[in-house]
């Protein structure tokens, strides 16, 4: 196993002020950032979907292993396809039993159903895959650590990248997901993570007025002073 040659990293120090101001802007920027279910079939350019897998994939990676694959889909018929399998599963768990009640009614304020059509809408589907293990150019099987972990890193990344450069999108998980591997064409060591529609809003989207858990909700402090 070869070792890297380590190299100097130094970051600018900045003063506390501008540390505050560039931490507040970037909270008022990310508290703007909602899920959206309607999609304006608007084109995206290819150039910000570039963009976004590029940034996502600076995610930090278990052993650096960078185990993650994202499939970005414009094409029509792809998407369709898409659209048909995830549909036929999300019925099946919606009114085929496949959801518990408790689960049911824990998505009843978002109201969401089984019908998907941002799946056609969104001028892109990015499907993003998580690597079990690799297989080196020896033929040799690398194992992927903390792939989850890593991967869901890299999906978070994505997200504010997307928003960032103003457009919409959605984590959606339709379950479960193994269609997407047979579509897509994609290998054996690839398991589908999260799914992406990407693009704008459509002009008469809505989002429901939810609310956010506040820092005391989700922060805890030691000592309890440090507050
Ligand atoms: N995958 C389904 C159900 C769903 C599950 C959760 I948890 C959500 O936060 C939202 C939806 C769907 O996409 O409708």
């Amino acid at each position: 196993m070869s070792e890297y040659p380590f190299i100097p990293y130094r970051m600018q120090c900045l003063p506390e002020e501008e540390m505050i101001a560039r931490g507040q802007e970037f909270l008022r920027e990310t508290s703007r950032r909602r899920s959206v279910r309607q999609f304006s079939s608007r084109p995206v350019p290819r150039a910000c979907i570039e963009l976004a897998i590029r940034i996502a994939a600076t995610a930090p990676s278990g052993a650096n292993r960078q185990p993650w694959r994202f499939v970005a889909v414009r094409d029509s018929a792809i998407k369709r396809k898409i659209r048909e399998a995830a549909e036929a599963e999300e019925r099946l768990s919606y009114e085929g039993g496949r959801m518990p009640p408790e689960w049911l009614e824990a998505l009843a304020p978002l109201g969401t159903d089984w019908h998907k059509p941002f799946l056609e809408t969104a001028p892109w589907i990015v499907v993003v895959f998580e690597e079990a293990y690799q297989v080196s150019p020896a033929g040799k099987r690398l194992k992927s650590y903390y792939a989850k972990e890593s991967v869901g890193i890299a999906c978070g990344l994505f997200l504010v990248a997307l928003h960032r450069m103003g457009l919409a999108t959605l984590t959606h998980t339709p379950s479960p997901m193994g269609f997407l591997s047979q579509i897509l064409g994609r290998p054996e060591n690839e398991r589908p993570f999260i799914l992406f529609p990407v693009g704008y809003p459509a002009e008469d989207a809505t989002v429901p007025d939810l609310t956010r858990k506040t820092l005391e909700d989700v922060a805890v402090w030691l000592p309890a002073e440090a507050r």
